[in-house]
């Protein structure tokens, strides 16, 4: 009986998301989906990446947590157009669903973007089950979470696009061996790129801005 409750929601979120991919095509609108466990450095990330961005590419941001307005204030400093999303109006989701992305585009005018960011809720389970309609996934893993999350939590690594390893300045004082958690991502899922960063230095960043721009020119080529 539980099982077929649940099926049922995934059902429903699938149409919901098949609807807001083909809203998301008229538009011509990239929909970036970042995920990770709290604190992984998700904001932060996205907020330097802003910066970087500047007029280039017109850009809108969706960010969603349990409770608090706290990163959608950090983001909106950028000067993008930001909307938050707090689950706990929707029974405190531990994701964002397609319904909830699609309630929160009424608040953009989806005709002035190009790229739309989508910061999920902090988790490693939850989110990588709903599909909201995005063009691509992508998963951070901090250097102060362990090099064995991929093996723990294989779902997210396999269905995301591109993984961040975040906060490679603190190598150095970290017992870390980088090389195995980026192993460990590519034996979950061989095919995608890793991107080793860190915020606060800017090591790194070149590369995934690099990767973030190609995949938008690309959805507008098409
Ligand atoms: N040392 C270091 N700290 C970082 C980096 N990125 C984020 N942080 C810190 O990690 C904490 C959580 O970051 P936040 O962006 O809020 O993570 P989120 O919950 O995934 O959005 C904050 O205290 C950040 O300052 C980084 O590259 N290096
Ligand atoms: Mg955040």
């Amino acid at each position: 009986m539980e099982v077929k409750v649940v099926r049922r929601v995934l059902d429903a979120n699938e149409t919901m998301a098949q609807e807001n991919r083909q809203m998301f095509a008229e538009k011509g609108v990239f929909v970036f989906n970042l995920m990770s466990s709290p604190g992984s450095g998700k904001t932060t990330m996205l907020v330097e990446t802003l910066k970087r961005l500047g007029s280039e590419i017109p850009t809108a941001v969706i960010v969603g947590d349990i409770c608090t307005t706290n990163d959608a204030d950090r983001l909106a400093q950028t000067g993008v157009e930001v909307v938050q999303i707090n689950t706990d109006q929707f029974g405190g989701d531990c994701h964002l669903g397609a319904h909830v992305i699609r309630r929160a585009c009424q608040d953009i005018n989806l005709d002035a973007v190009d790229l739309l960011i989508v910061e999920n809720v902090g988790n490693l389970v939850c989110p990588a089950e709903f599909d909201m309609g995005e063009d691509r996934r992508g998963v951070v893993l901090s250097v102060t979470e362990g090099e064995d999350k991929p093996l723990k939590y294989p779902l997210m690594f396999r269905v995301c696009d591109m993984a961040v390893l975040s906060k490679i300045d603190l190598l150095p004082y970290l017992d870390y061996d980088k090389d195995l958690a980026v192993k460990n991502i590519n034996t979950v899922n061989p095919n995608i790129p890793v991107f080793c960063l860190s915020t606060r230095t800017g090591e790194g960043f070149e590369a995934w801005m690099e990767w973030l721009k190609n995949q938008v020119a690309a959805k507008n080529k098409s």
